[in-house]
């Protein structure tokens, strides 16, 4: 039994009213957006969402290029856009492996710097974004992807200068810098085992060392199969036990073929263009249409069995067009992982959301999975 697809009488509610009493919907928002030079994206954001986040503008290569050289233009642009708007600003992120400029690590020679130095940059670059925001921002993912897929911790140069306890300085860092934000982990692939018990491993280290953090982001970065609904109802479970506000920070539903790469978010993973890899460039047929909504309608229906533990689901863009989804982990593809198509207008999943949102959607389960209905 599948969803009855796309029907008029949900276009006249959005995305924020009908979950408002469930939790934030936010949209990780381009410069064009939160700039407003693209007026009909930026009218669909302020008309859909409470909450956004910066998809790339506060990442430290953008707002910290050189030594001692801030450029806070764009972010305070976006800062701007939520304060007027009355939106949930979301920051993203202090401290990351990726889009940090190598110098940040290196000494005049090149060289590694010690372990004091490298603290003593990651409070000043801390201080210096979160400082400028505080007040503002409602929560920060003050670090993100510090796992590997095998729960272990990454290897990065945060890791290798500092040691393991890099994560407890960035989290007390940020909480000095701004003592009313809410401060969150953030990672993908957060569903599957190893990476989970990595998380809550790390995560209870915090806690038991009296650091504060608020919640964990999933990331959400989702196929039409996988991961299954049960993986990520227990994934909600389990970090919901800790006590944490649990985030699904980075949502959208990739439907083109996988090169072979296993599901994740790895920005470092690249394949090339080949035949077979890009086969709706013009438009996604109905039957994948359908296999989206349902999809959707299946993931919100999850998040509302978790409404009590989870604060926010954030999308990651607005619409088709602006999606990272069509240049990863394949350059130049034409990707459909959103609620809102390339015209800015809703698609059959957006329906779908919202149906899933009124108790009306009759939920495609499969065997075993009865348990998740609402
Ligand atoms: O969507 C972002 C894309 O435009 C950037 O090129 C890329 C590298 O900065 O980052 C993408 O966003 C990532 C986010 O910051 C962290 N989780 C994975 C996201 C998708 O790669």
């Amino acid at each position: 039994m599948g969803i009855v697809l796309a029907t008029a009488s949900c276009a006249q509610t959005t995305l924020k009213e009908a979950f408002k009493n469930d939790f934030l919907i936010g949209a990780a928002v381009s410069p064009a957006q939160f700039c407003e030079s693209n007026q009909v994206e930026a009218a669909l954001v302020k008309a859909q969402f409470n909450s956004i986040s910066p998809e790339n503008v506060m990442k430290w290569e953008v707002i910290h290029p050189e030594p001692g050289q801030y450029d806070f233009a764009l972010a305070d642009r976006y800062v701007e856009f939520g304060v007027t708007n009355q939106l949930a600003i979301i920051g993203h992120n202090l401290i990351w492996h990726s889009q940090t400029p190598d110098w940040v690590f290196r000494d005049a020679k090149s060289n590694y710097v010690d372990r004091d130095t490298l603290l003593a940059r990651m409070r000043e670059h801390i201080f210096a974004v979160a400082g400028r925001y505080r007040g503002k921002i409602i929560g920060w993912d003050v670090v993100n992807e510090a796992l590997a897929d095998n729960g272990t911790l990454r290897d990065s140069p945060w890791r290798k200068i500092i040691g393991d306890d890099y994560i407890a300085k960035a989290f007390e860092f940020a909480h000095e810098a701004d003592p009313q934000a809410e401060l969150y982990y953030n990672d993908f692939s957060l569903e599957n085992e190893p990476k989970q018990a990595g998380a809550v491993a790390l995560i209870k280290n915090l806690q038991a060392a009296g650091v504060k953090i608020c919640g964990v982001g999933l990331q959400g970065h989702y196929s039409l199969e996988k991961p299954t609904l049960q993986k990520i109802d227990k994934a909600i479970s389990t970090f919901a036990k800790l006590g944490l506000k649990v985030m699904v920070t980075e949502l959208d539903v990739n439907v083109l073929p996988s090169p072979g790469h296993a599901l994740s978010a790895e920005v470092s993973e690249r394949y090339r263009m080949s035949a077979g890899l890009n086969p709706y460039t013009n438009g996604l047929p109905a039957d994948v249409q359908q296999q989206l909504a349902q999809r959707y309608a299946d993931l919100f229906s999850i998040f509302l069995k978790h409404r009590v533990s989870i604060s926010r689901v954030t999308f990651w863009g607005v619409t088709d067009g602006n999606s990272w989804l069509n240049d990863w982990p394949v350059q130049g593809r034409t990707n459909y992982p959103l609620l809102f198509n390339r015209e800015s207008k809703p698609k059959p999943a957006f329906d779908a959301v919202l149906k899933t949102a009124q108790g009306k959607t009759a939920i495609k389960l499969s065997a075993g999975e009865s348990a998740l209905a609402r």
